[in-house]
């Protein structure tokens, strides 16, 4: 199997699992980049089995508006029974990285708000320890320098990535050579960086079920 036909069955996979529990007031948190897009391609098919969606960045709010599915604001949604989004890494407890996309915080946000939060991933995404993978950090634009100083203090190497703007208007920096055996005391450290609006670790709110591809099926780690 290719890489894009593990990506559509994993997003095949995480409908399969949505379905039985969908009922037409269900709203669902969907993420962002090419393997959410197979799960919202899918997701299309059962548009009547459902309300509507919430949606981690505008790129995605125009995809499902493309399939005639209702995107609802965070802030109108009572709660979130499920957010499902794809990863750039996770490790066996299901700590992630994310950001790859730069949608990172609103991802985060979802995230949060969601009970279940299904990661669907083909399975280079899955390593024994996060790191590999640049690790994305969401600035505000005029504390660029001093937040990639502080990360230097950090044992990170920043690089800012050049022209991009995230849909909250800030920047991103990217960090190299990590290798990440406590993700939750990252995840913190970066937070308490002023001018950091989020960074792209989820070990403090780790994936609850990830949905893998593999060319021997989709396997489920839970
Ligand atoms: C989002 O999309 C991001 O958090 C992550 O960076 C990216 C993964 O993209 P893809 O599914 O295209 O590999 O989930």
């Amino acid at each position: 199997m290719t890489q894009d036909e593990l990506k559509q069955a994993v997003g095949q996979a995480a409908v399969d699992r949505l379905l039985p529990h969908l009922d037409d007031q269900s709203i669902i948190g969907v993420g962002t980049g090419s393997t959410a897009n197979c799960f919202i391609d899918a997701l299309a098919k059962h548009k009547l089995a459902f309300d509507g969606a919430v949606a981690s960045s505008e790129a995605t709010a125009e995809r499902l508006k493309s399939h005639g599915i209702a995107v609802y604001e965070l802030n109108s949604v009572g709660h979130l029974d499920f957010y499902v989004d794809g990863a750039d890494e996770s490790n066996e407890h299901l700590e992630l990285i994310k950001g790859g996309g730069a949608a990172l915080t609103r991802e985060k946000i979802v995230a949060a708000v969601a009970k279940t939060f299904i990661c669907i991933a083909d399975e280079s995404k899955l390593v024994p320890v996060l790191g590999a993978f640049p690790l994305p950090v969401e600035v505000i634009p005029m504390a660029r320098s001093h937040v990639a100083r502080e990360i230097v203090k950090l044992g990170g190497d920043p690089v800012y990535r050049e022209g991009c703007v995230t849909d909250n208007g800030n920047v991103i920096l990217d960090i190299y050579n990590l290798s990440i055996v406590n993700p939750q005391q990252l995840e913190s450290d970066l937070n308490a960086i002023v001018g950091v609006v989020c960074n792209g670790l989820f070990a403090a709110r780790p994936a609850d079920v990830l949905l893998l591809g593999t060319k021997d099926g989709v396997k489920t780690l839970e």
